[in-house]
């Protein structure tokens, strides 16, 4: 809840960095299947002799079924659509040169420091928040904060998909004690560097994009549309259904080095079933905390993972059909992009607000994690 001697903050400005390479479901299904091939046909003896399972084909229009999905953005279309290969291909780069993470931050934080009109030299603080971060140090944040001319401090944080909104109540909190004046929050998600494109269950799941986000004081924004948080609220419950054991200790024990549990892992289902209750009920708490009721929200930001959970989802918070403006659909477009999903429907979908209309946004995923945040134009 807001304390009277806590200073207002507020979103006062996003910036998207969208891949310039995209690749359909069709395209993904075809590299897919050509794989199987290629594997069952290397495979022939064992397969008929019932010591190896076939691999079965993927298809497009499962996957627009069971997630709403028809297209992802990627950092490279080549090395993931070779059937040989499904994996990107990204060059390392000398330390001299500017990281992929940072060249992606870089481009967002642009476009929210000009929403925002804020120069570097009002930042004091960078917080990079993804679910995968290209190396442990230096930080990301570091190097981006340099990138662009930022005095003050950095540093990386993780919680999956959930990562953007625990960023903000952070960058919230630093600003509400002082400890920060203008905080600029990124989501640098190359996520198809840690999918595994030869699971049929999830090679779908994933694209690439950066969002950016600028909070400030409100006494010091100048922005055109500025978004106060109203209440911020972030809740972690323990489970292994989504997992990736890839970690600095894997090379100790070289068995389970390339082994599939060093990507992304899910069981999909027990996701949906688990997560969809908790995060309704994180978000009817709140608002009735806030005294806020249903009707009063104008639009609802969900993370963008699966179609059917954010309708279900917002069928439960408003108690009714949502209308499509009601909670905007990102995914289709853009696949799950991690903790920046709720971020892109939030960015491309506010125009629209009067002052005093009230939002939800929303992130939940591994952890599990759900943060959700309540924004009114002001
Ligand atoms: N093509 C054809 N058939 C398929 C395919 C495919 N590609 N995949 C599965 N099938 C088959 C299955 O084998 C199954 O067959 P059968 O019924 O004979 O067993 C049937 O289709 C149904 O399969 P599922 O039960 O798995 O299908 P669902 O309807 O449950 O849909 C979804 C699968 C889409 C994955 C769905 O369960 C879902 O979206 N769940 C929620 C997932 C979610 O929100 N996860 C959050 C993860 S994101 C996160 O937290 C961030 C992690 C960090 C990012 C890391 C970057 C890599």
């Amino acid at each position: 809840m807001n304390s009277s001697h806590m200073p207002d903050v507020v979103i006062s400005g996003t910036g998207l960095y969208t891949p310039a390479q995209s690749i359909s479901n069709d395209e993904l299904v075809a590299s897919y299947n050509t794989w199987v091939d290629l594997y069952n046909a290397e495979h022939a003896a064992a397969i008929a002799a019932g010591e190896l399972p076939a691999m079965q084909p993927s298809s497009a229009e499962f996957i627009e079924k069971a997630s709403g999905i028809r297209a992802r953005y990627v950092m490279d279309k080549e090395g993931i659509l070779d059937p040989r290969r499904m994996v990107p291909h990204l060059p390392e780069r000398p330390n001299d040169a500017a990281s992929i993470q940072c060249e992606m931050a870089v481009a967002a934080a642009r476009e929210a420091m000009n929403q925002a009109a804020k120069s570097a030299a009002a930042i004091d603080a960078v917080i990079v928040a993804a679910s995968n971060m290209q190396r442990p140090y230096p930080a990301m944040a570091v190097e981006i904060q340099h990138a662009l001319g930022v005095q003050g401090y950095g540093f990386d944080m993780n919680v999956a998909c959930s990562s953007a909104t625990f960023a903000i109540q952070q960058a919230r909190d630093a600003l509400a004690t002082g400890s920060a004046r203008c905080v600029l929050v990124l989501n640098p998600e190359i996520c198809s560097g840690h999918l595994n494109f030869r699971d049929r269950d999830s090679h779908f799941i994933f694209g690439d994009v950066c969002t950016a986000v600028i909070l400030e004081r409100a006494q010091d924004a100048t922005a055109d549309a500025q978004y106060l948080v109203v209440d911020s609220k972030l809740q972690t419950i323990y489970s292994n259904n989504i997992r990736n054991n890839f970690g600095f200790l894997n090379r100790a024990d070289e068995t389970g080095c390339g082994r599939p549990d060093k990507l992304f892992v899910q069981e999909g289902r027990k996701v949906f079933k688990e997560v969809c209750p908790a995060v309704a009920r994180q978000i009817s708490e709140q608002l009735e905390q806030l005294d806020i009721a249903p009707t009063d929200l104008k639009r609802l930001w969900l993370h963008q993972a699966n179609l059917s959970m954010n309708q279900l989802i917002a069928r439960r918070v408003l108690g009714r059909d949502p209308a499509p403006d009601e909670s905007p659909i990102i995914l289709d477009e853009y696949a799950n992009t991690s903790s920046a999903g709720s971020i892109i429907a939030f960015h491309k979908y506010r125009d629209d607000f009067a002052s005093g209309e009230i939002g939800v946004l929303c992130s939940f995923g591994a952890g599990y994690s759900i943060g959700s945040v309540v924004l009114r134009r002001r």
